[in-house]
């Protein structure tokens, strides 16, 4: 536990009711140490040898977990991620750690060179960060961050100090990202995504000439097993587009890469629906927000759904043509409050179906069509099952009330998460564990499906506004 909550903050029901069974509670002890391991005084690495910064998208899973344990280092956790905002709204996808040296991850600081290059953009001259995105959890982050010590969070004054920074980071989302003009946000590259090597990539990639391999070096081969991580080839597009992006001065607008994809617009709305609440809680109606998030439901379905399929696809913003090919990103919509019923029926018939085979072959949901010819169990988010978009899973089955395919899926989590010793990912057969261990959001996430499951319901706080009232 950390000593300075311990001082600052009043006990809570979690802090003197909550006595846990024994195998709960050693895991949730390994999962604090993993947390306690990764801590850096103000944010949390995702994994001190492969990812020695901090990550967008991973510090709001984290904050997600870190709330059970220290609502202050949750706080904390996404507050120094928000300090590195960019003028124009942008919440950069790593804060660079100036005490690391430059060669423990490429693309480094001089790389991306944000504050030189990014300077039209606003980028901060304080804090050197990389330009592009990561998908918006954070306001989702911020709102369940709060809900975990609401007395704590209004005496440091945090929703009202995070709210304008999360209200700037959507509004650049959704006036500068829609690029393909019919109200969805654009990612310009893979990593934005967050999914990296995924084959949804593999068509618009195939469009762009990679940089050559020695104008750069790979620090990731350090760490992880070559076949287990992105090929060269796509290193090189991976590097070019974000060099070509640079050089534009990270302005944006038509670029050789821009994909539709239904995970981000997805937390995209419900990070809007969270901001609603957040907006409320501080005395302003969040009626406007609620509503811009049924605008983005509504388009995402109609751009992204396909019907015969049962699950959504990614489009392809320069052709305009979707891409065919199912990534577990066209299932993570289930979060969507307001999904019609037969999508939601669809999306679970997919996702226990043949292609993602949850509870019939597969232990956490794939990454990957088990069925599709790009199909490795073990290469970076081509087929693995990462615990993060588990975990968005299982909250979206809650969401409808399928309860018993989220008890079965946070149970699977919260074992194979044990087992694999916190791994970054794992098999989705065997629940071997591939890349890093010691994985801070498989850590946290863990830690938050323990404490779901040891009350057995979600808490209203915690329920989206339109089904459970606003909460707080
Ligand atoms: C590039 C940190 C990040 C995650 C991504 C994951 C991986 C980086 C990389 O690690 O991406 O951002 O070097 O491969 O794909 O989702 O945020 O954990």
């Amino acid at each position: 536990m950390d000593r300075t909550v311990q001082l600052t903050t009043r006990p809570t029901e979690r802090d003197i009711a909550y006595d846990p069974p024994p195998a709960a509670d050693t895991l949730q002890l390994r999962a604090g140490r993993v947390l306690e391991e990764n801590w850096t005084g103000s944010s949390t690495v995702p994994s001190r040898g492969l990812y020695p910064h901090q990550w967008s998208w991973d510090s709001a899973f984290i904050a997600i977990g870190l709330r059970h344990r220290s609502p202050l280092r949750a706080q904390t956790e996404l507050e120094t991620l928000l300090a590195a905002q960019w003028g124009d709204g942008r919440v950069p996808h790593i804060v660079f750690n100036p005490s690391v040296p430059l060669d423990a991850y490429f693309p480094s600081p001089d790389f991306w060179r944000s504050a030189t290059a990014g300077r039209g953009a606003g980028a901060p001259r304080t804090v050197q960060t990389s330009g592009i995105v990561q998908p918006p959890v954070h306001a989702l982050a911020a709102w369940l961050v709060h809900c975990a010590d609401p007395w704590l969070s209004r005496t440091r004054g945090f929703l009202a100090r995070v709210y304008p920074r999360l209200a700037a980071w959507h509004r650049y989302l959704l006036h500068r990202r829609d690029l393909g003009g019919g109200g969805l946000v654009s990612v310009v590259h893979p990593w934005e995504q967050g999914m990296d090597n995924s084959p949804c990539w593999d068509l618009p990639l195939s469009r762009i000439t990679p940089a050559p391999a020695r104008s750069f070096r790979r620090a990731d081969l350090d760490h992880g097993a070559a076949e287990d991580r992105p090929t060269d080839l796509d290193y090189g597009r991976y590097v070019r587009l974000a060099a070509d992006y640079r050089d534009r001065g990270y302005a944006d607008g038509p670029g050789d890469f821009a994909v539709e994809d239904p995970a981000f617009n997805a937390l995209l709305v419900a990070s809007e629906h969270a901001l609603a609440r957040i907006a409320h809680e501080l005395g302003a109606p969040g009626t406007a927000r609620h509503a811009r998030a049924e605008r983005l439901t509504h388009a995402l379905v109609e751009r992204l759904w396909d019907p015969a399929e049962g699950m959504f696809f990614c489009r392809d913003v320069r052709t305009g043509e979707p891409i065919r090919e199912r990534g577990v990103s066209g299932l993570v919509p289930l979060l969507l409050p307001t999904l019609p019923r037969e999508k939601v029926a669809a999306l679970v018939g997919t996702l226990t179906g043949p292609h993602f085979g949850l509870g019939a072959t597969t232990r956490l949901v794939p990454s990957y069509d088990l069925l599709g010819e790009a199909f490795d169990p073990h290469r970076y988010w081509r087929g693995p099952a990462w615990f993060n978009t588990a975990w968005l899973v299982e909250r979206g089955l809650r969401v409808h009330d399928e309860r018993a395919l989220a008890d079965a899926l946070a149970d699977a989590l919260i074992a194979t998460a044990g087992t694999s010793d916190f791994a970054e990912y794992v098999d989705p057969y065997t629940g071997e564990a591939c890349g890093a261990t010691g994985f801070s959001w498989t850590a946290a996430l863990t830690l938050d499906l323990l404490h779901t499951r040891s009350h057995n319901v979600r808490p209203a706080a915690d329920r989206p506004a339109v089904r459970g009232g606003d909460g707080g």
